[in-house]
């Protein structure tokens, strides 16, 4: 008997009679035993000191199995969690696949040998990587319902078009596909599990939620993480949903539901719900003993009903096979699944020199001269549009941002803008009497007006729900270009930035990426702006592989660098200091919707030759009026770098400046202490020693909150004056 695991599947249980067939049933079993076999396997292996993980999918495989017949792998979409091994065997993942990424093998097709076991990843599948972090997956769900919706609906934009990222994007939709994401019970208890059945509910996305119930978060009884001990009577109030609660452990009943939830979703109704109560028949992983927090009466009870048995003697008590021929086809399965395991363990290993590789987009490099278009720089009018980017007057830093996100608007159709408060008003009839919102600073004012409620929407007050939508957008091809409303509430949305955002192309070993926008409003120096108002921290972002990191300090600045983030392929954090939003130092005329500038290339924004100073963002404007101070009254030139980047930064820029003046301050408005310009200072201590006739010097804010009062912001933060006397000192020395 060859194993019938294909991706097309035909819908089971569709003959007359509505019940399903022996073959069906002996189908689902073989999906079911060839699971628990490969588990077994890998825990023998573990065991061996052969791999170096393992957690299985036993007790859950009658569910997930029904999960994968009912829905179509390549034409629907899957966001699963760590133990889904029987779903996606279903789907079509191979067992010899899933023992290469068991080893860790240079060819696992999920990760080349960077994540765990059962960390999923399939572009032929719709199979999105998969990460460790519980709950996160179920955004990403919600945001590829959103793009398949959208490009459903406006088909031309999924073309390719060359230029920018959407070369290297591959769109593939259909109108009626479904998005499965599975969670276990324990994991519902995380905000973004609630924040996604929002999304799913207010929108009537496609999006199923499969919830694997098996009692145990680890060692955390349901009831502890869930009150009452039951999800589905939680989320029972949702609208939009049709629900399904069902025994885990039954195949036949869990296919049936999940056959009347993809129905519901194909339909537009809205999303599903299919809770199934599962049994773990292993401790959670091989790291784990449950006999340290489970009773012997628990673990006996919970073995009488695994599905595996379950499933035995209903082929037997059908007279659907023999127990000779049950064991036959054991034996086959057993064989099947030892044999791919010693394929995998003769696999090559993976090659170091391929750690670096799709950390960053290897197709287009935002520091690359395709982004050099400065050049393109048109200066004067912007017609066609009502807001202030009009004329050849010079505009502010707002304006151009606001400039640039209209422009690359009407160039690509895959741009979506959403956040807090972004919209004009999310009532639309309003809008024929006010003039509207735009943000809480006006950045993306009018853009609803122009390009509608599909493009421009205002979120759920969710940080996370904001970038994990995203990833799941970014994943399907779109561009989102998101706002999160100030930098100090960036938190609850680090999550999704630090592991999910970030890693996504370096974790599937290149196969999905996630190239969003999150435009961040920062920065102090607003008098008033106080503790949660003021905050920066550039550094805890620069710390993150994977993402790139702008901070202009200017409005053409602002306006070329955002549009190289948006037309590029990787995921970009853009800071945009609150304070420079509408100063008038660094206004300009509108430059053109061509206007690009590359990353990783600094400005000398004044040159000298005494000493170098090396800033960025709200501190440009404020070591030029020290650079023009130390000028005039102490006749010290100093050459001052605004880096415009922070990830990739101009190393060459400020070595070059360095080695000519011998001397280097590193200043930022963050804190001093294991802040952005530690880094500067200790590379340049490292690589330019020999260069330098003085230590290298830095000035930040205080390590302290920023305070309310003026008089405390003032002394809190580095003014002009901080700035001269670090500048006096270092000529002194
Ligand atoms: C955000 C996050 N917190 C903690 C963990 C560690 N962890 C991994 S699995 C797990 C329990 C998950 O339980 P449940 O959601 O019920 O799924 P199950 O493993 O039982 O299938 C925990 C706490 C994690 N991976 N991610
Ligand atoms: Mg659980």
């Amino acid at each position: 008997m060859g194993l019938a695991v294909s991706s097309a599947h035909a819908p089971m249980g569709t003959d007359a009679s509505g019940r399903l067939s022996s073959q069906e049933l002996i189908q689902i079993y073989r999906l079911m035993y060839l699971s628990r076999r490969i588990d077994d396997r890998e825990i023998l292996l573990k065991r061996q000191q052969k791999i170096y993980f393992q957690i299985s999918a036993a007790g859950h495989e009658a569910f997930q199995v029904a999960a994968g017949l009912a829905l179509r792998p390549g034409y629907d979409w899957f966001f699963p969690y760590y133990r889904d091994r029987a779903l996606t065997l279903t789907l079509g993942v191979s067992p010899k696949d899933m023992f290469l990424q068991a080893v860790g093998a240079g060819t696992d097709p999920a990760s080349g040998g960077r994540q765990m076991p059962t960390h999923w990843s399939s572009r032929e599948l719709n199979l999105v990587s998969t990460s460790s972090s519980t709950a996160t997956q179920v955004l990403h769900a919600v945001g590829c319902a959103e793009a398949g919706r959208y490009f459903s609906r406006h088909p031309e934009t999924a073309e390719r078009v060359e230029g920018d990222y959407r070369a290297f994007r591959n769109v593939t939709f259909h109108g009626d596909e479904v998005v499965l994401t599975c969670i276990g019970e324990g994991s519902t208890s995380q905000g973004e599990f609630w924040e996604a059945l929002n999304t799913a509910s207010n929108h009537k996305l496609p999006v199923i939620f499969m919830v694997e119930d098996n009692g145990y978060a680890i060692s955390v009884p349901v009831e502890v993480n869930t009150p009452g001990g039951n999800i589905s009577r939680l989320v029972a109030n949702f609208p939009n949903f049709h629900f399904e609660e069902v025994d885990g452990t039954d195949p036949e009943a869990s296919l049936r539901a999940f056959q009347r939830a993809a129905e519901h979703c194909r339909a537009g109704l809205g999303p599903a719900f299919v809770h199934g109560h599962c049994i773990r028949v292993y401790s959670h992983s091989l790291s784990d003993d449950d006999k340290l927090y489970r009773s012997a009466a628990e673990r006996e009870a919970d073995a009488l009903r695994d599905p595996i048995h379950k499933m035995q003697m209903r082929l037997l008590r059908e007279n659907i096979l023999t127990a000779e021929q049950i064991n036959a086809l054991e034996k086959e399965l057993e064989r099947e699944a030892s044999d791919a395991a010693d394929r995998a363990l003769e696999a090559p290993l993976p090659e170091v020199a391929s750690i670096e590789k799709h950390v960053y987009s290897e197709d287009l490099d935002p520091r690359s001269a395709a982004f050099a278009t400065e050049k393109a720089q048109v200066a004067g009018s912007r017609n066609g549009r009502s807001a202030s980017g009009k004329g050849a007057a010079p505009k502010t830093m707002a304006d151009l941002i606001n400039a640039c996100l209209w422009d690359e608007m009407e160039r690509d159709p895959r741009i979506v803008v959403y956040g807090e408060d972004v919209a004009d008003a999310s009532r639309e009839e309003a809008l024929q009497e006010v003039k509207g919102k735009g943000g809480v600073f006006k950045l993306t004012s009018g853009l609803q007006a122009k390009f509608g409620s599909e493009r421009v929407y205002n979120s759920p007050l969710a940080e996370a729900n904001i970038v994990g939508r995203a990833v799941g957008l970014a994943v399907r091809g779109m561009k989102p270009v998101v706002e999160i409303q100030f930098f100090d509430y960036i938190w609850p949305a680090v999550h999704q930035i630090h592991n999910e955002l970030s890693l996504m192309r370096w974790r599937s070993n290149g196969t999905w990426a996630a190239p969003a926008v999150i435009r961040v409003p920062i920065g102090g120096y607003l008098t008033g702006g106080a503790i949660y108002h003021s905050q920066s921290g550039e550094s805890i972002f620069t710390h993150i592989p994977g993402l790139r990191v702008a901070f202009p300090s200017n409005a053409l600045d602002a306006n070329g660098l955002l549009r190289t983030a948006i037309r590029c392929d990787d995921p970009v954090l853009f800071l945009e200091h609150k304070r420079l939003y509408r100063e008038s130092y660094g206004r300009a005329p509108y430059p053109g919707p061509d206007f690009a500038i590359p990353f990783g290339k600094a400005k000398i924004v004044r040159p000298g030759e005494h000493m170098t100073l090396v800033t960025y963002g709200a501190l440009v404007p404020r070591a030029l009026q020290a650079a023009m101070t130390a000028s005039r009254d102490k006749g010290i030139e100093v050459e001052v770098i605004d880096l415009r980047t922070l990830s990739p930064y101009d190393w060459e820029t400020i070595a070059t400046s360095v080695r000519k003046t011998s001397r280097v301050i590193v200043a930022h408005e963050d804190m001093m202490s294991w802040g952005y310009g530690a880094e500067i200072a200790a590379r340049i201590a490292d690589e330019l020693f020999d260069d330098l006739d003085a230590p290298v010097k830095r000035v930040g804010a205080m390590d302290t909150f920023v305070a309310y009062q003026p008089v405390l912001e003032d002394a809190i933060l580095p003014q002009p004056d901080t700035v001269l006397r670090a500048i006096t000192e270092l000529h002194a020395y």
